[in-house]
């Protein structure tokens, strides 16, 4: 079932960004200029709670946000720990087109953002502030599956040309420590792509994600000849083997979405509830519900 131009991206957020990123497309916009409009939608979304404004700060009450993006020539931008920004992936491609490096993280993201025009806003809207007030009244941290379900949005993309983008943002894990990285803005883990081969991303508990280089190795087994989904459900089940008694898997989930370069496409997730959004010619715009290993 090979296709292309072909979309897809992570939870039901995915919808309202596959929709501008098509559009985009069909303007004639480059694979990382359409994945850029289409996160923007969720990232300026009050109403998500993971992604961008709007997102659950840190315990110290700071919205803290991770982005990447990386284009068909492995070129690639990411910002990390950035704060005051609406639109981390849109830094984080000024950092792919603009600057010699990979990754800005922290203060110097912002310093760099400010200084290719972006305004510095309050990103704590009222409603996630009163969350966080209410968390840290028993001030516990357990991440959440599936949550809200809509965790990170991550967005893969096969151009009519045959070449492949992708892009992730997030406000990461809500209550994280002030400092936390995620997987999200991390080349390897979060995302990764290889023109030749495919592409892949994740969501969920990012810590599993980095400790197994998880989209890196998902492109890695496409290479070796399994089919995305196949690909994704070999490091699910890697990650699940390397969590099984750790303390962790109590509140473990990780997805992946990945396609081929011929425009399969797949995803697989731990627990169930994870699904994503594909776009293609043919059938237009919908939810698929990721395969799963378990409840
Ligand atoms: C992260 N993958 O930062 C993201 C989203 C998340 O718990 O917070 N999941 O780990």
């Amino acid at each position: 079932k090979g296709r292309k131009p072909l979309i897809i991206a992570t939870w039901n957020h995915g919808l309202a960004a596959n929709e501008a990123a098509w559009k985009k497309l069909h303007q004639g916009s480059t694979g990382i200029e359409a994945i850029e409009a289409g996160v923007r939608i969720p990232e300026a979304d009050p109403a998500v709670r993971s992604v961008g404004y709007g997102g659950y700060p840190d315990r110290e009450g700071k919205v803290t946000l991770d982005a990447c993006i990386m284009d068909h020539r492995s070129d690639c931008g990411a910002v990390s720990f950035l704060q005051g920004i609406k639109h981390p992936i849109s830094v984080a491609k000024k950092v792919l087109e603009d600057t010699p490096h990979v990754m800005l993280s922290g203060e110097g993201a912002l310093q760099f953002a400010l200084s290719k025009g972006f305004k510095e806003e309050n990103l704590l809207t009222a409603a996630a502030e009163k969350d966080w007030k209410e968390w840290l009244e028993k001030s516990k941290y357990q991440p959440v599956i599936n949550i809200e379900n809509h965790d990170t949005i991550s967005m893969l993309v096969l151009d009519t040309d045959g070449n492949l983008s992708g892009g992730c943002t997030t406000s990461g894990a809500a209550w994280k420590m002030h400092g936390r990285v995620g997987d999200s803005p991390i080349i390897g883990a979060g995302l990764f792509l290889d023109n030749e081969v495919g592409a892949a991303a994740a969501t969920g508990l990012g810590e599993a994600v980095i400790r197994t280089a998880g989209s890196a190795m998902v492109v890695e087994l496409m290479r070796q000849g399994k089919n995305p989904e196949e690909a994704c459900k070999e490091i699910v089940e890697r990650i699940y083997e390397k969590h099984k008694n750790h303390r962790d898997m109590e509140y473990l989930q990780v997805g992946f979405i990945a396609v081929n370069a011929k425009g399969v496409y797949g995803g697989y997730s731990l627990r169930s509830g994870f699904n994503y959004a594909v776009y293609d010619e043919q059938q237009g715009n919908r939810m698929e519900d990721a395969a799963f290993k378990m409840n």
